[in-house]
């Protein structure tokens, strides 16, 4: 069976890495089981089987390990080519964009809305790496980074407008039924509902009703990592 390592939170089954969503929505999508190993990404790098890039996921499938999100979506593809996840070349091409747009311009977004909360879930070793890491990265405290949680996500639902308008006329990004472009969005909404106590989205936006869909997938596979906001 595949085994996704994944990023672990202190509570043992939060689970909000954004592009590990996108490789388990992608393993059901091609109806393969697998196991799920969840380590603490920041501090126990020298668990993930080699190769690596120092993060997750990276999956192992019988003798082959395969890391980073879209090259792992692609070696799915390949090895299982029956419910496809890119349907053509021109899909995955576009699902490329879906990738670096998320990348480069929301990403920045949830991290501005919901960096202390990520803090916060991870284990006591790992916050250390985390605030030291991203605290260098951002060249400003976690603190003054995520000072305006309501701002960004201001932003961010203005950032969404193009998805938006997307969503008024199909279901999905990838039409009536969903594609790996799909679950490049689950990944980030999986990133703020799980890993985040901020609420996201109005119920009366078009973007909810799309998350929903999305969390209702193979048999509510996004469920079975709890809300942050609805533990204690
Ligand atoms: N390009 C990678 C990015 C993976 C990534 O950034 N993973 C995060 C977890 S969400 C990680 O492992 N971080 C560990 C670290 O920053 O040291 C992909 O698409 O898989």
């Amino acid at each position: 069976m595949i085994q996704l390592y994944d990023l672990a939170t202190k509570y043992p089954n939060i689970r909000f890495s954004p592009f590990c969503w996108r490789i388990k929505y992608a393993l059901a999508h091609k109806q393969l089981p697998w196991k799920e190993i969840p380590i603490k990404a920041l501090t126990e790098k020298d668990l993930l089987p080699t190769p690596n890039e120092g993060k997750v996921p990276v999956i192992v499938d019988d003798d082959t390990v395969v890391f980073d999100s879209w090259d792992i979506a692609l070696y799915l593809e390949k090895k299982y080519p029956h419910h496809l996840l890119f349907d053509g070349d021109e899909s995955r091409a576009q699902s490329l964009f879906v990738k670096h747009w998320t990348e480069t311009v929301l990403h920045v977004l949830v991290s501005r809305m919901g960096i202390l909360d990520f803090y916060e879930t991870q284990n006591k070793a790992d916050q250390k790496v985390f605030r030291e890491t991203r605290e260098n990265r951002f060249g400003v405290s976690l603190e003054e980074w995520g000072r305006d949680p309501e701002g960004a996500r201001i932003e961010f639902l203005k950032a969404l407008e193009p998805l938006r308008q997307t969503l008024r006329s199909q279901n999905f990004l990838g039409g009536r039924t969903p594609n790996f472009s799909d679950y490049i969005m689950v990944g980030i909404f999986q990133w703020m509902r799980c890993g985040s106590r901020l609420k996201v989205f109005e119920e009366s936006d078009d973007v909810f009703d799309y998350q929903e869909r999305l969390l209702d997938l193979f048999d509510g596979l996004g469920r079975s990592s709890p809300a942050y906001a609805s533990i204690g």
